[in-house]
């Protein structure tokens, strides 16, 4: 035996000697399909850890099919954009709040509702019920796929570069960044705050120059965002549960065999799961971490903010916006609200 043939039959054999030269099998070692994921969040962020091992197990269960490849930090555009970019197909998934999606489907928001949910048990209850499956349908019905299972930012809090919010009054006047949404804009008026719409992207920015004085966010992205750098104050408000729904452009999923769908569903909703884990137990652990870095942490009574909110019309003007059927579905998670 010459030695180039033992050589080619240490690599296995001639059955794959044969295949290696066949164009087929060239081509299926090549993924069939490579999709772009975006989203806005730091690297270090559980979204993106839990993202990176689900890109590579769903690589490895479709034999090399489907690759998922990531663009975190919103390298892809602001969150405004890159939605624009999932609806036209430039981008195939895309994990956004349901709030921020509420531009194109308006029910998505209702999840922020003000102080709507009083734990995670809570949230999880409805978001894995009625309400995550009302909203599920509204996205689709706007030609989106929003997987089963939404992913958690967690309960927000609120910090500034000049104040604590201790009490509603605090809020007066106070130029607060909120996301792009109609329901931030709207709850912040209420509380007579001064509300500027800046796309996450621009958040660090904004408030290192003092564009605007506070923001508000769970601690997992005041953490991995480093907003702790450039703010002072960090009040406990937990006004808000928000959560990232991993949406599919509906023309690419479709595209995907039947089992390729399969496989990548059940990975990306197990990743889900393992995000959340992940993110209740940073927002539960951080507090001391950020008050290290220098954080002024207090915890104000949500009371008297849901309190001025009922006062302003704040619930009856949404119930009146979301309908009586999803209202409804909100109120018999979360309680009596307006
Ligand atoms: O923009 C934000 O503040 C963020 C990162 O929490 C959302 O995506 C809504």
């Amino acid at each position: 035996m010459s030695l180039s043939r033992r050589h080619l039959l240490a690599l296995g054999g001639a059955g794959a000697i044969g295949s290696i030269a066949s164009p087929q099998v060239v081509r299926a070692q090549a993924p069939e399909f490579t999709y772009k994921y975006a989203n806005n969040l730091p690297d270090t962020h559980p979204m993106n850890v839990r993202a990176r091992e689900m890109a590579e197990a769903i690589l490895k269960e479709t034999g090399g099919r489907l690759q998922i490849k990531i663009f975190p930090t919103s390298q892809l555009g602001s969150d405004t954009d890159t939605l624009s970019q999932l609806r036209s197909g430039a981008v195939e998934f895309f994990t956004l709040s349901g709030l921020i999606l509420s531009t194109l489907v308006p029910a998505a928001s209702i999840n922020g509702m003000g102080y709507a949910f009083k734990d995670y048990d809570a949230v999880w209850q409805a978001m894995d019920g009625d309400l995550g499956a009302y909203v599920r349908g509204q996205i689709s019905k706007a030609g989106l796929v929003a997987m089963e299972k939404i992913w958690d930012n967690g309960f927000r809090q609120t910090t500034t570069s000049n104040r604590p919010i201790v009490t509603p009054d605090d809020l007066r006047g106070l130029k607060l960044r909120v996301p792009p949404s109609p329901l931030w804009t709207s709850m912040y008026k209420a509380l007579e705050a001064s509300p500027v719409s800046i796309n996450f992207n621009e958040v660090y920015s904004a408030l290192q120059t003092k564009v605007v004085d506070g923001q508000e966010n769970p601690l997992a992205i005041i953490a991995t965002a480093k907003l702790f750098e450039v703010q002072k104050y960090c009040s406990l408000t937990n006004h808000m549960w928000d959560g990232f729904w991993f949406l599919a452009n509906r023309r690419a999923w479709e595209r995907l065999p039947e089992d390729v769908r399969k496989i990548a569903a059940k990975h990306i909703n197990e990743a889900g799961v393992r995000e959340r884990a992940d993110v209740a137990k940073l927002n539960a652990h951080l507090q001391q971490d950020l008050a290290s870095k220098g954080l002024a942490f207090n915890q104000p009574d949500p009371l008297p903010f849901r309190d001025r909110l009922r006062a302003a019309g704040f619930y009856k003007e949404w119930q009146g916006k979301y309908g009586e059927e999803a209202w409804a579905i909100l109120e018999r998670a979360v309680g009596k609200l307006s």
